[in-house]
């Protein structure tokens, strides 16, 4: 005689399941297959957020609510297949803050990192370490973990800007504080400019040693990441799915610029038909120039100008450039790089 059971009828486990429930316990054969999928199964959705039809509603909620009773004036750009969960894709929170003529997005401090990317307008600031900084668009700029920050528009211009933020991941670790200045503005002690002449003029100061892992740069300005892009353009033949694209690092370790968060910054040649890729971190990217299209499975998503769209991990996808194209681009790659998850596939 097999020591091996006969398998219970239904009803029978479905008792077992229930008794057991009682002590917070569950089987794992129910759920196996749908818990390690063969590959990555993600809720994540591939979107496109048009501008045209966006812009329009960040500024009609700068009628609605003042940057200072909102703390933070921004339309938080939910992934289709996430609604109600804050994010963009299933790691990374996305959104588009307003900053009118005249106010100020008093200082905080938070463990998440944050990034910005100017959309549209000039002449706003933010304050990072005692550092003002005045955003152009297409600037990428970092909020480092921890740091207190405050944003404020001196200018005669409405400003919008990405912001991208590794909220879900600093909550699956339950490792989230916040705090309050007590003061709205914090105090200026650097003089504009000074973290990219100490960190961006490919030196260092002397001896430095990192204090952490975010980059002690927080400006990217455009127009030299635009410049080298234009450059290579000039000089190389275009990656067959990429075209000419860069990562932004962080200058004290060659590393990304933030521990979480990784950004690159694409230029597609006009007429330019990339081959298909797919990697396992989820992409958001924002169009900064020119007129293209993402394709995936028998789908086009049509991108123009300040149009942000989202590439799901290991979605297939190929970009085409009608002009030429720059995108921007961030996703949570530092994080599967350091775990030894992260995999690609051209
Ligand atoms: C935040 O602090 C900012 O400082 C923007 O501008 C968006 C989304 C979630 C949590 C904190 C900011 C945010 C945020």
């Amino acid at each position: 005689m097999s020591s091996v059971p006969k398998p219970a009828p239904q009803s029978e486990r479905q008792a077992f399941y229930r008794k057991i429930d009682k002590a917070s316990v569950a089987p794992l054969w129910e759920v196996l297959h749908d818990l390690i999928t063969h590959a990555p199964k993600t809720a994540c959705v591939p979107a496109i957020y048009k501008w045209q039809e966006l812009h329009p509603y960040v500024l009609e909620s700068g009628g609605l609510i003042t940057a200072q009773e909102a703390e933070r004036r921004v339309l938080v750009l939910e992934n289709p297949g996430l609604r109600g969960q804050s994010r963009i894709t299933q790691s990374l929170y996305a959104g588009l803050q307003l900053i009118l003529p005249g106010e100020v997005a008093r200082a905080h401090r938070h463990s998440q990192s944050a990034l910005r990317f100017i959309m549209s307008g000039s002449g706003a600031y933010t304050a990072v370490q005692g550092e003002r900084v005045t955003m152009h668009p297409g600037d990428f700029i970092i909020t480092p973990s921890w740091t207190w920050h405050d944003h404020g528009n001196p200018g005669d211009e409405p400003v919008i800007w990405l912001d991208g933020l590794d909220v879900p991941i600093v909550e699956l670790f339950g490792a989230q504080f916040m705090e309050r200045m007590e003061a709205q503005s914090q105090r200026t002690s650097h003089s504009e400019g000074e973290s990219l002449a100490r960190f961006g003029a490919n030196m260092l100061p002397v001896n430095y040693v990192p204090g952490s892992r975010t980059s002690p740069l927080f400006w990217y300005p455009y127009e030299r990441s635009r410049e080298a892009l234009a450059t290579l353009a000039k000089a190389e033949a275009p990656h067959p799915a990429h075209g000419h694209k860069l990562q932004y690092v962080n200058p004290a370790t060659g590393g990304f610029p933030m521990p979480t968060i990784a950004t690159f910054l694409q230029l597609l040649p006009q007429s330019f038909s990339g081959k298909s890729y797919r990697s396992t971190d989820s992409t958001v990217f924002a169009v900064v120039e020119g007129k293209g299209r993402a394709c995936f499975g028998d789908e086009t998503l049509h991108f123009e100008p300040q149009d942000v769209f989202v590439m799901p991990s290991w979605t297939a996808y190929s970009l085409h450039a009608d002009q030429e194209c720059v995108l921007f681009s961030f996703s949570d790659r530092p994080v599967q790089v350091a775990l030894d998850l992260w995999r690609e596939q051209a």
